[in-house]
């Protein structure tokens, strides 16, 4: 299984922008571009929608050795199989999501991934200390994924990655034209969600920003 402390692209599946009946093949996409991590999202589906989503998928992300990692729902990892799970501020705490994601398998496999969205410095810090095995950072740039949550651009990102030993996703508004300039700023890996699953070909669009920031690195 590829290594978190190794991943530069973490991609989403996020069921806003991706069709139920493509989920296989934009996963596939996803996979053969190189995306290091991998979440599903798909906000406002049902518990069990979201497991029956994440059971089609789970063979392809272990087969590419990615961690396939569930937008909230943390109680589902066990049953499905996921490395892990993600939590926005409004969510679970780090321990509670760990412990519904884990209660299960104790012992049996490595322990569930958890990592906590953030949205400033103070709330980067808190996550950390609270033992995030990584944190998104964003969102940098205004973005219709995740409407409501205002831009926080670009400053604060050294300082988190100075603080931070856990790895910091940065993410919101990435895109090709912006990534240089997110890199500038002190960012190592991104999340990279609309612009990526609307690309013509996912996999060639996934493995030249891989490719970009493995330069960087
Ligand atoms: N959390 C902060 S911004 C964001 C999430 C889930 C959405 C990022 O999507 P996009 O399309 O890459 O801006
Ligand atoms: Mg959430």
């Amino acid at each position: 299984m590829k290594l978190l402390s190794e991943a530069l692209l973490y991609g989403i599946l996020d069921l806003g922008y991706v069709a139920p009946a493509d989920l296989e093949r934009v996963t596939s996409a996803l996979l053969e571009g190189g995306v290091d991590v991998l979440q599903l999202r798909a906000k406002g589906a049902e518990e069990e929608e979201v497991e029956a989503f994440a059971r089609r998928i789970i063979g392809l992300t272990e087969s590419a050795g990615v961690p396939l990692i569930l937008n909230d729902h943390p109680q589902l990892v066990p049953s499905v199989g996921a490395q892990g799970a993600h939590v926005g501020q409004e969510d679970f705490s780090v321990d509670d999501a760990r412990w519904r994601a884990g209660r299960a398998l104790a012992g049996e496999v490595p322990l569930p991934l958890i990592g906590k969205s953030t949205h400033s410095l103070q709330q980067a810090a808190a996550a950390l200390e609270a033992g995030a095995d990584y944190i998104g950072f964003g969102p940098l740039y205004a973005t219709p994924t995740k409407p409501g949550r205002p831009a926080i651009g670009l400053q604060e990102i050294a300082q988190v990655q100075a603080m931070a030993t856990q790895p910091v996703f940065c993410i919101g508004g990435i895109k090709r034209e912006n990534l240089e300039a997110v890199l500038d700023a002190g960012a190592r890996r991104v999340v990279i969600v609309s612009q990526m699953l609307a690309a013509q070909d996912i996999a060639r669009y996934a493995s030249e920003v891989r490719a970009v920031l493995a330069a960087r690195r």
